[in-house]
């Protein structure tokens, strides 16, 4: 079997650890690991299979002879670094906004809309990893019954934010825990005990765009005539997106139509027991791959009207994972 040059570009951050993790756990067939990062992290080592490999500096000239680089930098090293990757021969998975609305970049989500790969020309982007949940959950039923509109509330872990955000709130727990002042700089207010109804930036148009990033993806990957009424909320979870989504469709249908429908769908698993008090959280999701879909029940004050509750590894499915079978794909496609 062919075997790649794979550089993870932000190997030093969460979700660059969790690419390399997850590069070696599902055995992607890698001929060298390429770590890039900062120059402050140059020389630094990251575990792969058994050995340390030393990290190197993001920069031109760092993709030469590379096959595949999966980038988790933040938006701005993408917009530099991808397309010198891409004229230096590498194929780029973006984990940032930076290239997901471009018309000429695939955004994908292996299980929906794998067939996007096959225009690619050299970057391709990874959606955020809260469209990512709801729309691996909501393919079957649009395929069935076709959805008209979506209403979703997020309780999303702090790792979405990053490696500060993680120690923010253990250092708020450990204060509370000791009696001392909490402290907040990630976030604005506490994040401790709370639940922030603010994700990313605000945008003029009232909501933040993190809640624009799920209405304008969710067009972009599964159907423009989709419309989408979102709040992304940061909840005190360290990992694990959480989503409240309803769903209104066209065609009617039945709860077991939809249990069944999306039991057999590719990366869900069915949590959904009331009875038996069994429903997905953020901890049952914690380093799984699957996306967890419970209380599945239908919304009487509407017509077509569906309620669930979506759970996913914002790190792993929401992150890593997705682009690692990005990669995945593009080898199955032959694209690679
Ligand atoms: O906050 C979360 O839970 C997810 C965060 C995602 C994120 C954070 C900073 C910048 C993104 C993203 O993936 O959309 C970006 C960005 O690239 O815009």
């Amino acid at each position: 079997m062919k075997s790649y040059k794979v550089a993870v570009v932000g190997a030093m951050g969460a979700v660059g650890h969790e690419m390399i993790k997850t590069l070696e756990q599902r055995n992607f067939p890698v001929a060298e690991l390429i770590p890039l990062d900062v120059a402050a992290n140059v020389g630094k080592t990251v575990r792969f299979k058994n050995g340390d490999v030393t990290v190197k500096e993001a920069a031109k000239g760092a993709f030469v002879g590379v096959d595949i680089a999966i980038f988790s930098a933040g938006g701005d090293a993408s917009a530099i670094l991808a397309p010198i990757a891409v004229a230096e021969g590498a194929i780029v998975v973006d984990n940032s906004s930076q290239w997901r609305m471009d018309p000429a970049v695939p955004l994908v989500i292996p299980e929906v809309n794998p067939q996007a790969l096959d225009s690619h020309k050299g970057i391709i982007a990874n959606p955020n990893c809260s469209t990512i949940q709801m729309l691996v959950a909501l393919k079957p039923i649009h395929d069935a019954f076709k959805i008209k509109r979506v209403v979703v509330s997020t309780y999303q872990a702090v790792s979405g934010t990053g490696g500060k955000a993680i120690k923010e709130l253990s250092d708020q727990a450990k204060a509370f825990a000791a009696g001392k002042p909490i402290e907040a700089s990630v976030y604005p207010r506490q994040i401790l005990f709370n639940a922030l109804p603010h994700i990313d930036v605000f945008l003029d148009n009232g909501y933040t765009k993190e809640e624009m990033k799920m209405v304008n993806e969710t067009k972009k990957i599964l159907d423009p005539s989709i419309e989408v009424s979102p709040t992304a909320v940061r909840v005190a979870v360290y990992r694990g997106h959480s989503e409240s989504i309803n769903v209104q469709t066209e065609k009617p249908f039945t709860i077991a139509a939809v249990r069944e429908l999306l039991g057999a769908f590719p990366g869900i698993k069915l949590m959904d027991d009331p009875s038996k008090l069994v429903y997905p959280t953020a901890l049952d999701a914690d380093g799984r791959d699957e996306t967890f879909v419970g209380r599945l029940r239908a919304d009487p004050t509407v017509p077509n009207g569906l309620n669930m509750w979506v759970v996913s590894d914002n790190l792993r499915k929401g992150a890593a994972l997705n682009a690692v079978q990005i990669a995945e794909t593009l080898i199955e496609r032959k694209l690679l």
